[in-house]
Formats: structure tokens, C-alpha cells, sequence
């Protein structure tokens, strides 16, 4: 498929809701794009609908802080997390679509003595598994990042950090087209407002889902709603661990580029980048009560600028442009759930907190995977849900960037 004076706009005309689909995807984010394009790109299954209850790429996808890095403190993050920054890496040639893919490198600031062990245990464990991360002392982020007040107004100094070079940002509304384009282009339907109100089973295994079009066929559904998850798995009585919390994030008016570092407190609960257009996009922690909502609030903006001006004083003087709040599916490990399913033909991507935007490529890849050959892949077979009852959590906590 070609765009062509015929077909002037970017995605194709929606078609009519077909009565059966080989493969739903429920949501249609970057994850569910993504699936759909390794789908049919991968394994040859175009026969495939995506239904959003909104529009693509409207719910986490666009209101992340659009960070990719591979930095994690476990074996099974970082194997996961490596390989969607090397997916990363491609897409713009892949979709022939430029992501805006920008290598920044990415510092996580030590205020106390027991960051720098994490800090120092994350690098290790990055480095055995070829990843380049490495503690620096202050005189090195003092080089890199001048404009910072290594004191931080005298409150919590900064004693050093965790360098990770290939830290990077993209332009996180064109992976999710990036992706859905791609798809269409094989054969895959997407439906925006299309919203999904029951799934239906027959003897343990998915029959289809009802709409608020009707009912369709399905073989198998994919669930990929991040923060609207648990909405889904009460529909087949599936347990999961998952709380949601409202995220937060905001940007500044544009200025000159002055920032081509990404910088992360854990510990002020701060991170900050430069966009392509000069805004300084920037986050705090999730808020401190569960809610199922995405309005946002002065508070936060309070709290975050608070801490921002302690790091970054000038920044007073910037006038907030926007700000907006996602819904984060917490998990008890800050790690994702991810893979088959009890009810027969129902798959589970979900459990993506506060890091789900650097997942889309590999949780897309890996997933298709999955879904087509009815089988983890082995990049997520530590994600499964049944590792609660196993007890064989995997412990991330230490690398989710955002405080909790
Ligand atoms: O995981 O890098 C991250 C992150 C940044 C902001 C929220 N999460």
C-alpha cells in the first residue's frame, strides 16, 4: 500500500466491522499496534481487528514522557527492555515514518548513600549483560549537564549517578501511527470508537467480544488496555494483582535547546527532558491514592516544580504550558504481566506502570509471538501471571525511574 493522490490521508478509510476476526486486540495504543503489525508482518495473521474506545494512540501512548532505555536491575528486565531499544532503533526506516528517535544519554541522580548502591548494583548487572551503564562521580555530570545545581539548593546534593548512554526520547504519537499504519497496510482493521463491553466464552475458551457495534467473532483476544485493564479481566473473573494510579506529566513553554541530557530523580521525584520543539517535558510520581481517572491537578504541578527548582533554579522563570495525567497499571514487582491466560484464547499484556512506552516494540513483538504460536515467547515467560501465586516475583522496583 502506497499513499497515492487516491488515498490522500495517512491511514486508509475505516472498513465495516466484519462478524468474525482469527485475532481482537483490545486497544489501540502503541502495544496494540505494534502486536497487530508483527502479526501480520511476522507471522503471516492479517485476518485481525484492533478496537479502540477512542482513538489511536489516546491513552498512555500519547501522555508518556516518551523515555527508552534498557537500565533495569533485573536479568529479565533488562534482556526485555535491550531489546525493544534495539527495535527502537529501526522503526523510522521500518515504518518510513520519522519517530524522532533521539539518543540522549540518560543520568538517574544518587542523593544518598543507599542510591548509589542501587545505582551501582544496576550498572553491574547492566554491564553483565553487555549494556552500557556506568556509575559517574559528580565532576563527570557537572560536564554533561552544566546548568544543574549539583547541591540542589543545599537540600540533597547530588553524590553521583547511573549513566546510561543509549538513554533516548522519540516522538511517541508517531510509533503508535508508525505502527498502525504498517498494519493497515498488511491487512489488519483498526476501529476507533469501538469499545469492547463484555467477552464472551464457551467450555473456558473466548468465543469473541461484544461491542458497543454488536458482536464479534473471535478466535483469540488480546488484552492491551494498560490502565483500563482491570475494566477487561473482570469481564472473565481473571485476578491480578493490579492497582491504578493516575500519572502525571507536564511541559514547559519551548526555549532555545539547551538540554541534551535526559535527568531522573527517583529520590526528588523528577524527570526532565528537552523535546525537538524546546518544551521541557517533564514528570513526577504516580499520585498518592488509587483512581481510575486521568484529570490532572495544581497539586502536582506544585510538588513537581517545587522539587524541579531545587535542581534546576532557573527554571522559575518558565511558564507551564500544558499538563495532562495517564492511567498506570501498578503491579506489586514493577514488572509487567504478560501471555496466556486460564481462559483458553485470552492473552494479557498489562502490569505497565509507570514504563510501558519503551515496552511498545518488544511487548508487540513478543506478544504476536505468543498470540500466533499459543506459547510465551521466552523473553516474557517471567511476566506470567501465575508468577504471583508462585511466588516467583521479579522485583524491579529499583528500576522504575519514577518514585512510588
Ligand atoms: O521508566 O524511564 C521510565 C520513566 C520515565 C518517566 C516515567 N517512567
Amino acid at each position: 500500500w502506497k499513499k497515492s493522490e487516491d488515498e490522500p490521508r495517512f491511514f486508509p478509510d475505516e472498513k465495516p466491522l466484519k462478524k468474525a476476526y482469527d485475532v481482537v486486540i483490545i486497544g489501540g495504543g502503541g502495544h496494540g499496534m505494534a502486536c497487530a503489525y508483527y502479526l501480520a508482518k511476522e507471522h503471516g495473521i492479517t485476518n485481525v481487528a484492533v478496537l479502540e474506545q477512542g482513538y489511536i494512540g489516546g491513552g498512555n501512548t500519547g501522555r508518556n514522557t516518551t523515555i527508552v532505555r534498557s537500565n533495569y536491575l533485573t536479568s529479565e528486565g533488562v534482556k526485555f527492555y535491550d531489546e525493544s531499544l534495539k527495535l527502537f532503533e529501526d522503526l523510522s526506516d521500518d515504518f518510513d515514518l520519522n519517530i524522532f528517535y533521539s539518543t540522549r544519554g540518560h543520568f538517574t541522580l544518587a542523593h544518598t548513600d543507599s542510591a548509589m548502591r542501587t545505582m551501582r548494583w544496576r550498572a553491574e548487572v547492566n554491564k553483565h549483560h553487555g549494556i552500557d551503564s556506568e556509575v559517574v562521580d559528580v565532576d563527570t555530570i557537572k560536564k554533561e549537564v552544566p546548568y544543574m545545581d549539583m547541591s540542589c539548593n543545599g537540600q540533597h546534593p547530588v553524590m553521583g549517578a547511573l549513566y546510561h548512554a543509549p538513554g533516548s526520547v522519540a516522538r511517541h504519537d508517531a510509533v503508535a501511527w508508525g505502527y498502525a499504519r504498517g498494519a493497515q497496510m498488511r491487512g489488519v482493521e483498526i476501529h476507533q470508537k469501538t469499545r469492547v463491553t463484555d467477552i464472551k466464552t464457551k467450555g473456558g475458551k473466548v468465543v469473541g467480544v461484544e461491542t458497543d457495534r454488536g458482536f464479534i467473532e473471535a478466535k483469540k483476544v488480546v488484552s492491551m488496555v494498560a490502565g483500563s485493564t482491570p475494566r477487561i479481566t473482570e469481564m472473565l473473573d481473571i485476578e491480578t494483582p493490579i492497582e491504578i494510579f493516575p500519572l502525571q506529566a507536564c511541559v514547559t513553554e519551548p526555549v532555545k535547546p539547551f538540554m541534551d541530557t535526559i535527568v531522573v530523580s527517583g529520590s526528588l521525584h523528577v524527570y526532565v527532558s528537552q523535546s525537538s520543539r524546546g518544551e521541557l517535558v517533564m514528570g513526577a510520581s504516580v499520585d498518592p491514592a488509587e483512581l481510575h481517572s486521568t484529570r490532572s491537578t495544581l497539586d502536582f504541578v506544585e510538588g513537581l516544580t517545587d522539587q524541579m527548582m531545587d535542581l534546576f533554579p532557573f527554571t522559575s522563570r518558565l511558564k507551564i504550558m500544558r499538563q495532562w495525567a495517564g492511567m498506570s497499571d501498578i503491579t506489586p514487582d514493577f514488572a509487567p504481566i504478560m501471555g496466556k491466560t486460564d481462559v483458553e484464547g485470552f492473552y494479557l499484556d498489562a502490569g505497565w506502570g509507570t514504563w510501558g512506552f519503551k515496552a511498545t516494540p518488544v511487548s508487540g513483538k513478543t506478544m504476536a509471538y505468543t498470540v500466533a504460536n499459543d506459547m510465551p515467547h521466552e523473553l516474557i515467560k517471567p511476566f506470567s501471571l501465575d508468577r504471583y501465586s508462585k511466588f516467583e516475583l521479579v522485583g524491579e522496583k529499583g528500576a522504575a525511574s519514577v518514585g512510588h
